[in-house]
Order: structure tokens, then sequence, then C-alpha cells
């Protein structure tokens, strides 16, 4: 076990070294604490979403400068530590870890990604820590406190900006123009550097080629050179964005991506006919949709839709998702998309229209409801277990087998059936 991790550890720093080049100190000096030492034994179990308040047992270094913690498990037992500063809310937290595991998630039937557990390790045999901080000036490297935590982690720590995570539901999410979301952009290039770029070397290589061929082509001008790690990471988290839909609502009416319109296309199907090579690296390795756990944000009210509807910008990125719920105390309704959803409710009455495909939809606490499209009639209601009911459409291509949990009540289109 030793063995295998001071190999992957090495295979790792170098890779760091050589891709994230001039992005913190090289020298793993052997005689040093491990820095992440004291936060291996954090129990964040307690926490419906794993965050948790960082302990008083926690090195002082790291506790000057955060004060939230999560975690995610890698399949071969190591971790990858997540920290948090004070104004970092506890939605973005998950949101940053919850995006980063979906990053690392098998994608069956990908050329690449269908096993991605190595890559999984990689990052977490580096004992990679992510920090999730409250903006650039809230971690300056010039502040005693920064520096310090930066002197002890060494280099072996990436950060998030938390002011570039737009959390679905939020108010700049919901806006007619709404926020760039870089959740994406900058945890895909945490990946690359940390792991999946050394563990499947065949990616690296397609990725510098689509970059290279984008620029020869004229259809990527970044604005200036970069080291070759840090443009194919820029590279990679635009393309990734535009894939999901972050940029498809066209901000510069340009039909553009990217700040100064360095990417001649602003969505899936445009890239799809203008970038080939890109949406072949991406589905090489990450999944079509979007599969983290989406909670819509606290202030979050009225009705979700994740259906593309061209008239609603933000659903050129909610009808990529999945997974959509509600937590504690936030409610209203939640419109799904062709997928097979999940549906997760909060502690109050919610309501969940499935749509097409075979949805779950857990309403938790509270008279929570399900909405159908036809007549009572063209369906079916079997009880699966004590806890599970199956709703299937006998009218093909339209509602599907939804099965609901915890639900009170199912609405059709000519009445209301109390469960
Ligand atoms: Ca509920
Ligand atoms: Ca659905
Ligand atoms: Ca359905």
């Amino acid at each position: 076990m030793k063995a295998t991790r001071s190999h992957s550890l090495i295979t790792a720093l170098s890779a760091l070294t050589l891709i994230a080049a001039g992005c913190g100190g090289g020298g793993s000096s052997s005689s040093a604490v491990n820095p992440t030492s004291s936060l291996n034994e954090i129990d964040t179990s307690g926490e419906p979403d794993g965050v948790v308040p960082l302990p008083g047992t926690v090195d002082a270094r790291i506790r000057a400068v955060f004060d939230k913690y999560s975690n995610l498990d890698a399949p071969g037992g190591e971790r990858i530590h997540f920290l948090g500063q004070p104004g970092v809310s506890d939605e973005r937290m998950f949101r940053v870890k919850a995006i980063f595991e979906q990053l690392v998630t098998d994608v069956p039937g990908s050329a690449l990604g269908a096993e991605k557990g190595d890559v999984f390790d990689a990052v977490a045999a580096l004992d990679t820590t992510i920090v999730v901080v409250e903006g650039q000036q809230a971690f300056d490297v010039t502040d005693a406190p920064v520096a310090s935590f930066v002197a002890f982690f060494d280099g072996l720590y990436a950060s998030v900006d938390c002011s570039k995570v737009v959390q679905e539901g939020s108010p700049e999410y919901l806006n007619p123009d709404p926020a760039i979301d870089g959740t994406l952009s900058e945890t895909s290039g945490i990946l690359l550097r940390f792991g999946l770029g050394a563990t499947i070397p065949q990616f690296s290589a397609a990725l510098t080629a689509a970059r290279t061929a984008a620029e020869i082509q004229g259809i990527y001008q970044p604005e200036s050179a970069q080291p070759q790690g840090l443009a194919d990471s820029n590279y990679l988290g635009l393309i990734l964005s535009v894939y999901y839909g972050v940029w498809a609502h066209d901000p510069s009416s340009q039909g553009t991506a990217g700040t100064a319109d360095v990417y001649d296309f602003c969505d899936r199907d445009a890239m799809a006919a203008g970038d080939p090579d890109a949406i072949a690296l991406i589905e090489s390795f990450f999944s079509p949709r979007q599969s983290f756990p989406a909670y819509l944000s606290t202030s979050f009210s009225g009705t979700f839709e994740m259906q593309f509807d061209p008239a609603i910008a933000y659903t050129h990125r909610s009808r990529y998702l999945e997974r959509v719920g509600f937590r504690g105390a936030v409610t209203g309704r939640i419109n799904g998309n062709e997928f097979d959803n999940t549906f997760l409710g909060g502690d109050l009455a919610d309501q969940f229209e499935g749509r097409g495909g075979n949805d779950k939809i857990e309403g938790d606490l509270g008279a929570d409801e399900a909405f159908f499209s036809g007549p009572r009639a063209e369906y079916t209601i079997v009880p699966l277990d004590a806890t599970v009911t199956r709703v299937s459409d006998t009218v093909a291509g339209r509602d599907g087998e939804d099965d609901v949990r915890q639900i009170t009540r199912l609405h059709f289109s000519d009445m209301i059936i109390d469960l």
C-alpha cells in the first residue's frame, strides 16, 4: 500500500511540476508534517451535505484562514479535502464538492471514463486539498495567515473562487442574463492538474491536440501565450462550460464564449458542428448530463424549469441537470426534463412534475405532491413496497414510469388522489 502510494505521489508530483509550472513550490521535504494529517479524522457524517465546522483539533495554520470542512473518499481509501473560508456558504461549498465528484464519477460506455477509480485515487493520493475562497482578495498570499497556510501546504492545494460559483435557483442564475458559472471550469482544471493529466495520458494528448487544432483554425483565440498545462486546462474549462450550457444564452450576442469572445461557439450544437474534436474529447471522459445533486439556492421560491425553453435563459443550463432538489426550508415546484430525473424534497410541502423519462420523486418531510400530464384512467398506480409507489403512464412516450416516495398527493389532469 505504501509503495503504491509513494509511487503515485511521485508520478503525480512530477506531472504537477510539469503541468502546473509556476503554481507553487515543488519541494516536498519528507521531514515536514503532512499538512492534511489533522484533517484526516474529521467526522462529516452528521451533516446531510457533509459540510462541517472546522474542529479545534485542526492545525492552527489552517484554522487561521478557513472555518469549514468537507471531504470525498476515493475508492482506494484516500481522501480529498475541502476547506472553506468564513464567507463561503455551506451550499456553495457542497456544490463545489458535488461537481468535483461528478467529474470523477464513472461514465459507462465512454472511451476513457468508464472506470475513473484510478483518476480519483490519483487526486486523493496527493492529499489534495481544494480550498474554496471568498474571492481573490480574501486569499491574498501577501497576508501573513494565508502565506503561512500556503507555505504549510507547499503547493499541494488548489483554490476555487466562491464568487464564481453560481448556485442553481439563485438570483444570478435566474436572471435573464445569468452569471457565468465558473465551477466546472475551476474544478476541471484541478482534476486535470492533480490526476487526470498524469493518469490518462491519451486524454492529455487529445486535449493538447484539440486545443492546438482549434487555435490553428482560429476558432479558439486565447488572449496570450500560456504554459502548456495552463493553456490546456483553460481550454478544457471553457469547452466543458460551453458543453453544459453555461454560455448558451449568448451573453455577448456574438454566438461566442469566454472572456473577450475567445471561443467561436456558445452552445453544444454549435460546438458539435464547428469543433467536433472538442465534443469527442469531452464525451470520451465526461457525461453528457450533469448528474450532481443540484439543491436550489436558499433564496429560491416559485417554479424551477428543467426543460429547455428559449424564453427562459437559465434553461440553457438546467436542461442538462438530472437531479434537482430542495433542502431544509426551501420549497416550490420543480418541473423535470426528458431525462430520468431524481427529485429531492425538503422539509416543507414541495411539488414535482417528472415529465418524460422514469423519474424518482422523493418528497421527504411535508405534504408533497407529484403532477402528471394525463387523466387518472391513463395511469396505473402500484405500490412497489411499503414506501415506494409506481405511477405508470399507459400512453407511450409521455410520463413514463415514475416512482414516488413520501408523496402525499398525486395530481392528474382530471382529479387528485391522496396516497
Ligand atoms: Ca418535502
Ligand atoms: Ca423526467
Ligand atoms: Ca416521468
